[in-house]
């Protein structure tokens, strides 16, 4: 089936369905500017990933890792949501039973208008409190290294699910519940190596849905899927609700 004819067949299949999910990762937002993780430009190829994104290199250099989110900070306030985004506020103001579950930290689903969204890995512009665990918005670029809790001067650290550390059970509770319900999800933007999202297709599909993947490029999941679909997000997403 080419590109028409497969964006033809979500059309239909997304005018029929009332229960959708979306899952999202890097590749959604990288029309907006935002770099991605992996692949040709992805920011692990200059950082690893062990290095800056686990608990044990906070703990052993906290500094280093606050600038990285810093640099990262600076560079995700200057960007904003693009075509993709607003499709998918569109798609949830159709009605029906809706989430998107999103890998991103940048906040972009949100500030497009999307309402229902669990950010199973964080938000870069939350920070948390590594002694009494309070979480606050924080918009400051740059953050001050080190930030300290107003509350009781613990150190902050970003609110983030770092590598080895578990996800939140009521994001994950959210997400599962979306996964089993949905009749169609749609996997937009993500190499699908990182877990548990990695496993959220197989998750649905065991549960009945229509699993569709929009990509740039193939992933392991591709020849999984029900129906893979090559191009930048921000031309493929739209054409769904045209
Ligand atoms: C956990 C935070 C329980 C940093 C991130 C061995 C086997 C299986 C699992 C594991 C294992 N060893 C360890 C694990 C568990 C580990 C894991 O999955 N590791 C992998 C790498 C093997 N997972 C965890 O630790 C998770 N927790 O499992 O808890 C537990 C606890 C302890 C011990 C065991 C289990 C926590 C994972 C959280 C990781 N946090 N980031 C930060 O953001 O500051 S990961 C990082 O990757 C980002 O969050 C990102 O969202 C995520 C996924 O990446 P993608 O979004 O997919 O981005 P990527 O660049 O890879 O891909 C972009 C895609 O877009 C590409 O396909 C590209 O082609 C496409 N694209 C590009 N441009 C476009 C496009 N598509 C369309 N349009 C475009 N324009
Ligand atoms: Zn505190």
């Amino acid at each position: 089936m080419n590109t028409s004819a497969m964006i033809q067949e979500l059309k239909t299949r997304l005018a029929r369905h009332t229960a959708v999910t979306v899952l999202t990762g890097a590749g959604i937002s990288a029309d907006s500017g935002v770099p991605t993780f992996r692949g040709q430009d992805g920011l692990w190829n200059n950082y690893r990933p062990e290095e800056l994104a686990s608990p044990e290199a906070f703990d052993r250099d906290p500094r280093l890792v606050w600038e990285w989110y810093n640099w990262r900070r600076n560079l995700i306030r200057n960007c904003q949501p693009n075509p993709a985004h607003y499709a998918l506020v569109d798609l949830e103001r159709r009605g029906g039973t809706f989430r998107i579950i999103t890998q991103n930290v940048d906040g972009l689903h949100t500030l497009a208008g999307s309402q229902r969204v669990s950010e199973i890995h964080g938000n870069i512009w939350k920070v948390r409190c590594t002694r009494c665990g309070r979480t606050a918005v924080n918009r400051e670029v740059p953050i001050a290294i080190l930030p300290h809790c107003s509350h009781c001067q613990g150190l902050l650290r970003p609110h983030i699910v770092w590598f080895g550390e578990s996800l939140d059970p009521v994001d994950l509770q959210q997400s599962h519940d979306a996964l089993r319900q949905c009749e169609l999800l749609l996997i937009i933007g993500t190499s699908g190596v990182v877990y548990p999202a990695a496993s959220f297709g197989s998750v649905a599909k065991e549960h009945g849905a229509f699993v569709a993947e929009l990509n740039r490029d193939p992933t392991p999941h591709s020849d999984l899927v029900d129906m893979a679909i090559h191009g930048s997000a921000q031309d493929l997403v739209p054409q769904l609700l045209a």
